[in-house]
């Protein structure tokens, strides 16, 4: 027996051991358990153990080269004399060095932003009235899956907070073969033809003179090309509302965004809409937070999911599908084929057909989540596609991206991307090829190889895609059914509460005024009065300008092959939609407090029993409550007690916390009170519209904020709540019950116009 190791024994102290230490670790250990796993409560699916002897863990283990050469001294390199010249000879440098150099690999040219769990997928019950697919026909089965969440226009490195769509990736490891749902978490497209796809990544991009702004739309190129864009309306509409800065990936809806296919075991065919609903609901920050978050904490969403599962506070989502039959396919007034619309709920309901839960962080970020290559093709018997054209051009792009992004043909060896499902073709060599195939057959038909492998018969499981019948001419055209571009966005934003009206009327203000150029923002401006021309007006205002009567360029800049450009134009708005309440946030689930983050302001002097009640009745709820101080360290409650800070008023902010709780004791609060950064605590979670609560002498801090001015303050006795999300209690402590049904509304919107506060 070797002795026993020295990482073992001073891990947890020290992370450098010197070389001359004479004590050797045991080498027959090959794979020593880490001190902190983080996936204890991980749910060991099929994939995440086909990943295990992928995983690499230097616990216990000699310092080696890529070749297994254990390395003596990795401090020096190797020279003529201490001072050198240093050798060429020096193959350990020259390894470390050179595979450093090529440690990063291109960025995703959209989407690079991103952050991924593992988990599973269950069905509720047989899918099989729909779709042949197998993860969908048992509902004892759990189907792994991989997911990543992303934004779309940012670098790697840019804030989670940027006003952008998010992505929405899910890899399902199904039996059949990886099935790949690249949703967003917004229902429509900006465009309905994928050449337009470059044109409008571009535009969004960074300014290519000079590189700014960094994952931001407020710019002149996106909205020179959105404005002659009248397709891309109803996205905007989104792109604007308070769905583009949501509060976490596990608030967020997710949606397949086209049209595809389901086929059942008879090869019947039904159009499908993909939804995934949170089961927290859908929440999202305001514009003033998601600016501050973005100094803050640039990594607000990656951290939120990422300590959700850690907790064990695994996220979860429905899926859904709305499905439409065949005969159906023209009943509607737009085109299902069309990107840029959705189908009302109200219209065909959503059915929730299973679950989807994560439940494991990644071990590593690039092996995982950068190296993970999805595709809207990578379907499974019993889904096929539609030929919305947006979709179509997809098919082409992804397997592309990931041959520059990822450098071989191979990349569905990396392990993450490797199917669960056995893998056998004729494919072989390229770049970086793990797979050793044996024999002599590298084709097909063959008989040496006894015609191995051999094609699957459709009821072997073999694909056979659905035999749609197409009788047409070879055009480049665009359908007039995809020529409505204004209902949609007109039914978004009349959809919307009165807030949230607001939060699109205020961000296009913000964006359009940072556009330079005048008459990009007059053409945003007739668009929007076809949308609706109260929202047209109010943005005006906010503009400081006039809506012109017309555009001044024309619009949809092709010349169509019939040379009528007239009948290309837009199609007037159908002032007549009735609104989906589907589509407002104000109708989203606020049934509980889960995962939700309330900060309690304290310093030394504190009520500890008050503390110490509302912590534990906030965690009974499943929330968590972190205790911010003047100082690091401990604080000394009222009682004696140490209570430890989890932050201190230097490092923590209201806006990265859901709501604020002020507990008693006089001393601590006139320590607060004292504390320019606990007023402007105070200060912003109002101006948020969070939920904030004050026991006691806490009350006082609230008394030095702009939250005196709120008419429940005025009342001093007793306890005292609202449906404004002000609660206090003076004589009457228990206030709990009170709290948790305010921070489960999420924010108290009432508040928003009335609370002038310069935080
Ligand atoms: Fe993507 N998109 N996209 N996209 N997309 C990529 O693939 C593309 C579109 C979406 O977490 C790229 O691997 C084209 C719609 C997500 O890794 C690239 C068109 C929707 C992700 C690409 C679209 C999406 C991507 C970049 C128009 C919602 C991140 C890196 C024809 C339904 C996946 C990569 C991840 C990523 C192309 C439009 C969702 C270049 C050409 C619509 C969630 O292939």
């Amino acid at each position: 027996m070797l002795p026993r190791s020295i990482c073992l024994a001073a891990r947890g102290k020290h992370r450098y051991f010197p070389s001359s230490t004479n004590r050797k670790p045991d080498m027959s250990k090959q794979k020593a358990p880490t001190d902190n796993t983080p996936h204890d409560n991980a749910n060991d699916n099929a994939k995440v153990q086909a990943l295990e002897p992928f995983r690499e863990d230097g616990t216990d283990q000699l310092l080696t080269t890529n070749q297994g050469l254990p390395i003596n001294d990795n401090q020096n390199s190797l020279k003529a004399g201490p001072r050198g010249p240093s050798l060429l000879e020096d193959f350990i440098l020259r390894e470390k060095i050179t595979h450093f150099d090529h440690e990063r690999i291109p960025e995703r040219i959209v989407h690079a932003r991103g952050a991924a769990a593992h988990g599973y997928f269950q069905a509720y019950a047989s899918a099989a009235a729909f779709s042949r697919a197998k993860f969908l026909q048992d509902p004892s089965v759990q189907t792994p899956v991989f997911v990543r969440f992303s934004t779309v226009a940012g670098s790697r490195g840019s804030t989670d907070l940027a006003r952008d769509v998010r992505g929405f990736a899910v890899k399902f490891y199904t039996e059949e073969g990886n099935f790949d749902l690249v949703g967003n978490n917004m229902p429509v497209f900006f465009i309905q033809d994928a050449i337009k796809f470059p044109d409008l990544v571009h535009a969004v991009k960074p300014e290519p003179h000079n590189e700014i702004p960094q994952a931001a739309s407020a710019h002149d190129t996106f909205w020179d090309f959105i404005s002659l864009m009248p397709e891309s309306m109803h996205m905007i509409m989104w792109v604007m509302s308070d769905r583009a800065i949501p509060r976490s990936y596990r608030m967020m809806e997710g949606f397949g965004v086209h049209t595809f296919r389901l086929i059942d075991a008879q090869g019947v065919s039904r159009f499908v809409k993909f939804h995934w609903k949170p089961l927290l609901g859908i929440h999202s920050v305001l514009w003033d937070e998601a600016q501050k978050i973005s100094g803050k904490d640039a990594d607000f969403h990656r951290r939120d999911l990422w300590e959700a599962i850690e907790a064990g506070g695994f996220p979860e989502w429905e899926l859904g599908i709305q499905v439409v039959e065949e005969k159906d396919e023209h009943k509607f007034d737009f085109d299902l084929l069309d990107p840029t619309k959705l189908i009302p709920e109200e219209l065909v309901p959503v059915q929730r057909i299973g679950k989807l839960t994560l439940d494991r962080n990644p071990d590593n970020f690039f092996a995982e989540t950068e190296q993970v290559a999805f595709h809207p093709g990578h379907i499974v018997p019993g889904i096929d596609f539609s030929s919305d054209p947006l979709l179509q051009g997809r098919l082409f792009s992804y397997t592309d991206t990931q041959l520059s992004r990822l450098g071989s043909p191979n990349f569905h060896e990396i392990p993450i991307n490797r199917p669960i499902a056995p893998l056998h073709n004729n494919q072989r060599d390229g770049h970086m090829r793990q797979t050793i195939n044996k024999g002599r057959v590298s084709y097909e038909p063959n008989s040496i190889g006894g015609g191995c492998p051999m094609q699957a018969k459709a009821d072997w499981g073999g694909f056979v895609s659905y035999a749609e019948r197409i009788d047409a001419h070879k055009v480049r055209a665009r359908s007039a059914s995809f020529f409505d571009h204004y209902t949609q966005a007109r039914l978004f934003y009349i959809s919307q509460s009165a807030t949230e009206q607001d939060h699109v009327v205020q961000a296009l203000r913000f964006e359009l005024s940072m556009v330079k150029i005048r008459e990009v923002r007059e053409r945003m401006l007739v668009h929007l009065t076809q949308i609706d021309t109260g929202l047209a007006s109010k943005v005006a205002e906010g503009l400081g300008m006039k809506i012109p009567n017309k555009l001044d360029k024309p619009l949809n800049m092709s010349i169509p092959a019939d040379g009528d450009v007239e009948a290309h134009q837009p199609k007037p708005v159908n002032l007549k939609v009735n609104p989906s309440p589907a589509l407002s946030m104000a109708n989203t689930p606020k049934e509980g407090i889960k995962t939700r983050k309330i900060a309690v302001l304290a310093a030394d002097g504190v009520d500890g029993a008050d503390l110490s009640a509302m912590q534990q009745a906030l965690e009974k709820e499943g929330a968590q409550a972190f205790v911010i101080a003047p100082h690091m360290g401990s604080i000394t409650a009222e009682n004696g007690e140490a209570i430890e800070a989890d932050f201190s008023l230097l490092t923590a902010a209201s806006v990265m916390f859901d709501a604020v709780y002020v507990p008693g004791g006089a001393e601590s609060v006139t320590a607060l009170t004292q504390e320019a950064n606990a007023i402007h605590f105070v200060n912003e979670a109002y101006k948020h519209c969070k939920a904030i609560a004050a026991t006691g002498a806490g009350v006082d801090l609230l008394q030095a904020s702009y939250v005196a001015q709120h008419p429940t303050l005025a009342k001093q006795n007793g306890k005292t709540s609202d449906n404004e999300g002000i609660i206090i209690g003076q004589t009457d402590k228990n206030i709990t019950t009170d709290f948790i049904q305010a921070i489960a509304q999420h924010r108290h919107w009432s508040r928003e116009t009335k609370a002038k506060i310069p935080a």
